[in-house]
């Protein structure tokens, strides 16, 4: 037998001197960790954390679309809104199925979420008045999940990783349907134009907050970097989110709402205004204008979706005693 040239971290059984050595080997040589694979206690515990706020954020995320599937302004608008609030649905199950490879359930995870426990993006906090929101999150929410979720195909946990693949390139085609429709709006009347301007003056400050903290006060980042979990700090994604919007929205004709923007060639950096961190507190604090409805509608459809849960253990049930019997 071929020895693989790709070091494992191997058996979980390990003792916790040899599983740190193959567990650093794995990391250092840019490989995967898998499930079954001695993992160090903070770092499960950190993918842990990430997954399942990434899942919830994904989950959360359906609300403030879905309430306009029913007034989307024709047919194809539907159908498209539609298939993107599902592809957001998928993309929280496959997330939960990569957390619960780390020995969490998805009930726990649910009633974390439920209970008001859980973090869930700061984004999903805001309302979407006006049609224009619906272009406006494609472009600059997706866009900016876009930013942060490419390196992540990269993460060292494999599941994580795998994952992320597919995400990301429905995150594409959700950036590209936002763009889209506040192009068609751009290019509409003057009332839709100043819908589209409104709503990306709105969207667009809560968008670089989705990327975290600055990096001196986010704690998680170094270890998450050692570990290659995180590839990028905060700060340098949000600067490339940036970087990625000033064409786009030069393209499309809007304005992006920092007087202070600017290019500096010097620093090879953009310069822009303060972030308000007070707002992102509050909203991390469960004092966002949609945090209680967003959970209680979580919630109220948690309850509501008890028979169909109950159907599915009765039905796979059945369906084992089915096949034990056919056995027999
Ligand atoms: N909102 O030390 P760090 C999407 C928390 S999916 C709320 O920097 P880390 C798709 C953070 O959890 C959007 N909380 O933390 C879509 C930590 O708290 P903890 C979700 C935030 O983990 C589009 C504390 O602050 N994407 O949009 C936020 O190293 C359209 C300190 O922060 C992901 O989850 C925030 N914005 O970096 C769906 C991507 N930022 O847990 C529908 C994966 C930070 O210690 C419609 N996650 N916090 O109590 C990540 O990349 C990272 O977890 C970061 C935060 C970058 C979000």
């Amino acid at each position: 037998m071929i020895a693989s040239p790709i070091p494992t971290a191997g058996n979980p059984a390990a003792d916790d001197e040899s599983g740190q050595a193959a567990f650093d080997a794995v990391i250092a040589a840019d490989s995967r960790i898998e499930p079954r694979d001695w993992m160090p206690e903070d770092y499960r515990r950190t993918l842990i954390r990430q997954i399942s706020q990434h899942a919830h954020s994904e989950i959360i995320g359906m609300q403030p679309e879905g309430n306009w599937i029913t007034r989307a302004p024709s047919l194809k608008r539907k159908a498209i809104l539609l298939a993107k609030v599902q592809d957001e649905a998928g993309h929280g199950l496959y997330l939960y199925s990569a957390a619960q490879t780390l020995g969490i359930t998805r009930d726990e995870m649910t009633r974390q979420l439920i209970d008001g426990k859980a973090k869930y993006s700061s984004i999903f906090n805001y309302p979407t008045p006006t049609w224009a929101d619906m272009g406006a999150i494609g472009w600059l929410v997706d866009g900016a999940a876009i930013c942060n979720q490419v390196p992540l195909c990269r993460a060292s946990y494999g599941p994580y990783a795998r994952a992320m693949v597919r995400i990301c390139k429905e995150e594409s085609f959700h950036q590209r349907q936002g763009f889209e429709i506040l192009l068609t709006l751009m290019q509409g009347t003057d009332a839709q134009r100043e819908m589209a301007q409104e709503s990306v003056d709105r969207w667009y400050w809560p968008a670089l907050m989705m990327f975290g903290p600055p990096d001196d006060e986010s704690p998680n980042s170094a270890r998450s970097m050692a570990w290659k979990i995180k590839r990028f700090s905060n700060d340098e994604l949000r600067q490339r989110f940036v970087g990625m919007l000033v064409p786009q929205a030069e393209a499309l004709g809007v304005s992006l709402p920092d007087p202070t923007l600017r290019w500096n060639a010097q620093e090879e950096r953009y310069d822009m205004s303060e972030i308000d961190w007070t707002e992102f507190h509050e909203i991390l604090a469960g004092r966002g204008p949609m945090n209680a409805v967003r959970i209680q509608n979580r919630r109220n459809a948690h309850e509501d979706g008890a028979w169909v849960r109950e159907a599915a253990v009765a039905y796979a049930r059945r369906q084992a005693l089915k096949a034990e019997r056919q056995v027999a």
